[in-house]
């Protein structure tokens, strides 16, 4: 068809996520400047209008009246020939200044730090004048930082802004560096906020160079969570740390990864009007780069994600209420007995978007499982296991994609029953996506690629003893486009 759009024009790819956001075609990496602005929802995400890789980076743009259903915006951002971003518009975030919306992102190469401003609620942009506002890294750090300097997430704290840049020191790990100013435009650097370890191994490697620092408060603590890489190129995890901050110096008291897998990367947050502090994260392509480029788009949003506090002082991680409109056809099954070998159960539950809530009693030794994705035939599917010995959930994607997929390892996740001895899972399965928030406070996201047009079934199975399904709630989820 003539003057196909090409968000139409991908619509028939059955890889492509129905009630996650993603851009109309191309690539799309981290979410950007996340602001609430007139009462209206903004995300602004790492694109590239060229094509389905890395490259020639621009701020693409999308708005929302509830965080679910997204409207395209053109372009905000694209590199300005000779300028600062000759080479990109990398990341960054999105304050109010005052009444005037101000986008800190971070222009390539060297790395340094911009400025753009909007006059129209946030659909144009202009760049500052006095670009770059931080042409260098700190002289003291020296030549240790080799050039990277990047991602600025900037708040207001008694009448000053406050700014953090992922950076790293060679040979020693990765660092956040804490920088503050009177207009946006003049900083000081106050030093680093938080340092790596290159050596330390457990609850998890830091890696050797941190990305998109967000730093918030929740309750009495403070929270800072940065995406860890392991130079030169592989993008390993999101982690959190939780502790004290007296302005100056932020101790930390406990550490942890914020979402299991290897699928989500470079998390940024938005304090909504209502006082809720909500993530999206960048849930990468699993499949090669052959593949991407034959489908003609790569990456996709994660769900919008609640963080609160657990009693025992954990994030809890859980998705936000406003999905519950996307809530279609419904099925409900209480006090199911599954022994051990058998599959089925559920009837003909059929979807490749569904949402899945769920709380199970396993037995101490069981392999406690749910089938997604099933073909009839039992060929083809993608198991969602709990292992209880373990204490481990697991996606274990579908042998038949496992041609076309970069990653074979299996995805997991730590993961042990409640007090009650009981497992709550709360999955959003979106065709090549799924996210499963588990006990509140543990999740994992994985792409998987079925092959096959006719894996829609649903399954339940029991290896090595049995399970009891207290309750289990299935909805069908409706496309937000
Ligand atoms: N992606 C951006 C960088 C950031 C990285 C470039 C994280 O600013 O450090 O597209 O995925």
């Amino acid at each position: 068809m003539l003057n196909e759009s090409p968000r139409n024009r991908l619509a028939t790819d059955p890889h492509r996520p129905q009630f996650h956001f993603l851009p109309p075609a191309n690539w799309m990496n981290d979410p950007n400047g996340l602001i609430q602005w007139k009462g209206l929802y903004h995300l602004f995400y790492q694109y590239n209008p060229y094509g389905p890789f890395h490259g020639t980076i621009h701020w693409g743009h999308a708005v929302s009246d509830d965080m679910v259903h997204w409207k395209d915006l053109p372009i905000a951002l694209a590199p300005t020939p000779g300028g600062p971003d000759a080479e990109g518009c990398w990341s960054g975030c999105a304050v109010n200044q005052d009444g005037v919306p101000t986008l800190a992102y971070t222009g390539v190469h060297p790395q340094v730090v911009c400025l753009a401003t909007s006059s129209d609620d946030l659909v144009r942009w202009e760049k500052h004048p006095a670009n770059p506002v931080i042409a260098r890294p700190p002289e003291e750090l020296g030549s240790h930082i080799q050039g990277q300097f990047r991602d600025p997430f900037v708040w207001k704290e008694h009448g000053s802004w406050h700014m953090l840049i992922g950076s790293k020191i060679e040979g020693q790990g990765g660092v956040v560096l804490h920088y503050r100013s009177v207009d946006l435009l003049h900083w000081d650097y106050l030093g680093i906020l938080l340092q790596g370890d290159i050596t330390q191994t457990k609850p998890f490697w830091t890696g050797t160079m941190w990305e998109c620092p967000n730093f918030f408060k929740l309750g009495d603590q403070y929270v800072i969570f940065f995406s860890v890489q392991s130079e030169p190129r592989d993008l390993l995890y999101a982690v959190y740390y939780i502790g004290y901050y007296d302005g100056q110096q932020f101790t930390p008291s406990l550490q942890s990864r914020l979402v299991h897998g290897s699928s989500f990367y470079a998390p940024q947050i938005m304090q909504t009007n209502d006082g809720r502090v909500v993530m999206w994260g960048w849930l990468k392509e699993g499949r090669r780069q052959s593949a991407v480029m034959e489908a003609g788009w790569s990456g996709v949003m994660s769900l919008p994600i609640t963080l609160t506090l657990m009693p025992e002082g954990t994030l809890r991680i859980e998705p936000v209420e406003e999905l519950k409109s996307l809530r279609g056809e419904h099925w409900h099954f209480e006090n199911l007995e599954i022994t051990s070998g058998t599959a089925g159960a559920l009837g003909n539950i059929r979807g490749g978007c569904l949402e899945i809530e769920a709380v199970f009693e396993p037995d101490a030794a069981a392999e406690f499982c749910i089938k997604l994705l099933c073909s009839p035939d039992g060929e083809e599917q993608t198991r969602l296991v709990y292992n209880c010995r373990q204490k481990r959930l697991i996606v274990e994607p579908n042998e038949s994609s496992l041609s076309t997929v970069v990653d074979r390892d299996m995805h997991k996740a730590p993961l042990s029953l409640d007090a009650n001895g009981e497992l709550r899972l709360h999955i959003f399965l979106d065709r090549s996506v799924i996210e499963i928030f588990a006990n509140g406070d543990t999740c994992l996201a994985s792409r998987i690629y079925p092959t096959r047009p006719d894996s829609l079934g649903l399954e339940l199975f029991a290896r090595r003893g049995g399970a009891k399904v207290k309750s289990i709630k299935v909805w069908t989820l409706e496309s937000i486009w």
